[in-house]
């Protein structure tokens, strides 16, 4: 089989891709190690940035997200005692979306399947070959048969775990672990709240997000090796209700359809870009999730690629020259943002430094310079 590129990973990033160059004409292959059932039902990121918001609507993949998304002016800030409305519209022009990424994967898949472009779900053993030459990706599909893709140029969106970034030699990484994890819980109850809540507690972190108006998302923080075992639904609700309560709000409970242990890292890898050979997405950086940035930032790079590689084939190579630098610039822009917000609201270390987060949290709510600078890196750079 012959391509002009070949993707590894169905994720967005590598959905999302196959989408952008498909409408420049531009031909691809995706190869995804999971079924396509599985890929849909993982629930991950839920909060898509403006500039997101406004590529998706550009290229087709608007009309269910303008039907169901909800869109949110900013997010609350909280601590005990304290609960602050920051409004990212009225500090920046622009606001949030809350879009489950289940629900721009469901897209992204109808769009694939109703423009015919050829996928393989469920294979194994894949292996990228001569990438700084003529590179080709061999793999076993989901028959178990040996199969080989040649093609002009290989994108790895293969997520961490994923095996194109070892066939870049030479690749710098950068990495920062951190001492908790989020217990994330999906419950079939109505929000409590009208915009996203992330509150600081001496208990630990916790957040209230949201799927729907029937569905409410939360978070924990808890020990990174948590036995999940130990968190019944009493529990969960008790620690929920005692982390974000303030005085004269009330916790609305029901029954909790998921709940599962989130391990948190900052990871970058250098460069983006081997020969023939690109990644983008969560193969190339891993955030915290505490800034809602991982999903954004795989769709700043594809947005960054597609562009670069439509040019290339078009015979002007200066983008695809340009896009590891490009991308990364963003990716520690969003790195730092992620760090900040994870910082600033997990409990760690000691009293001196829950006064220093408790410092800084007054500050981002009272001074307007500080407020807007959370509210840009949130609601998201312009794309
Ligand atoms: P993905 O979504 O991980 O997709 C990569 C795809 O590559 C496939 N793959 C392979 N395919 C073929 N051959 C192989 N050998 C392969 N190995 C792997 C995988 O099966 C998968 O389908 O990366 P992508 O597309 O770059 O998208 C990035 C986002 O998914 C990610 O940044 C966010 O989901 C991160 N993230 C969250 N971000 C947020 O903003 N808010 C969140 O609440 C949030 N929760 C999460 C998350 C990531 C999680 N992971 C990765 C553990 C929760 C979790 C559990
Ligand atoms: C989510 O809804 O899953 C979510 C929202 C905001 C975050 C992280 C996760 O910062």
């Amino acid at each position: 089989m012959r391509t002009q590129v070949a993707i590894v990973g169905a994720g967005p990033a590598g959905l999302l891709l196959s989408h952008l160059l498909g409408l420049e004409g531009v031909d691809s292959v995706l190869l995804e190690r999971q079924t396509a059932e599985y890929v849909q039902a993982r629930i991950r990121a839920g909060i898509l940035e403006a500039g997101t918001v406004e590529l998706l609507r550009n290229v087709g993949l608007g009309d269910r997200l303008d039907a169901e998304g909800m869109e949110h002016r900013g997010i609350h800030l909280q601590w005990p005692g304290n609960r602050h409305h920051l409004d990212f519209v009225d500090l920046t022009g622009r606001s949030v979306t809350v879009y489950g990424q289940t629900e721009v994967t469901k897209d992204l898949m109808a769009a694939r399947e109703k423009a015919g472009r050829p996928a393989f779900y469920s294979v194994s053993d894949v292996e990228l070959h001569d990438v700084t030459g003529s590179p080709s990706v061999s793999f076993v599909d989901a028959d178990g048969r040996a199969q080989r893709i040649d093609a002009d140029v290989v994108v790895g969106c293969d997520g961490f775990h994923g095996p194109s970034r070892s066939f870049m030699p030479r690749q710098k990484v950068w990495e920062r672990t951190y001492p908790f994890a989020w217990l994330g819980v999906l419950a079939d109850v109505a929000p409590s709240t009208d915009e996203l809540i992330y509150a600081w507690h001496p208990d630990g972190f916790a957040m209230h997000s949201m799927r729907s108006p029937h569905v409410s998302r939360f978070y924990l923080q808890v020990a990174p090796d948590e036995d999940i075992a130990r968190w019944s639904d009493d529990r969960i609700w008790t620690a929920l209700s005692e982390r974000l309560g303030v005085p004269g709000w009330t916790l609305h409970t029901g029954p909790i359809t998921e709940k599962s242990v989130l391990p948190m890292r900052s990871f970058v890898t250098t460069p983006m870009r081997h020969g023939n050979l690109y990644l983008a997405g969560d193969a190339a950086h891993i955030v915290p999730p505490t800034g809602a940035k991982g999903l954004n930032l795989a769709v700043a790079d594809v947005a960054l690629l597609s562009t670069a590689l439509t040019t290339s084939f078009q015979g002007d190579d200066g983008l695809v020259d340009a896009y590891s630098d490009a991308a990364l610039q963003r990716v520690w822009r969003c790195t730092h943002f992620s760090w900040w917000m994870t910082s600033m609201l997990h409990r760690h270390g000691d009293d001196f430094d829950a006064q220093l987060q408790l410092s800084q949290l007054q500050r981002t709510v009272t001074s307007e310079a500080a407020s807007t600078e959370l509210a840009n890196n949130y609601a998201g750079l312009p794309l």
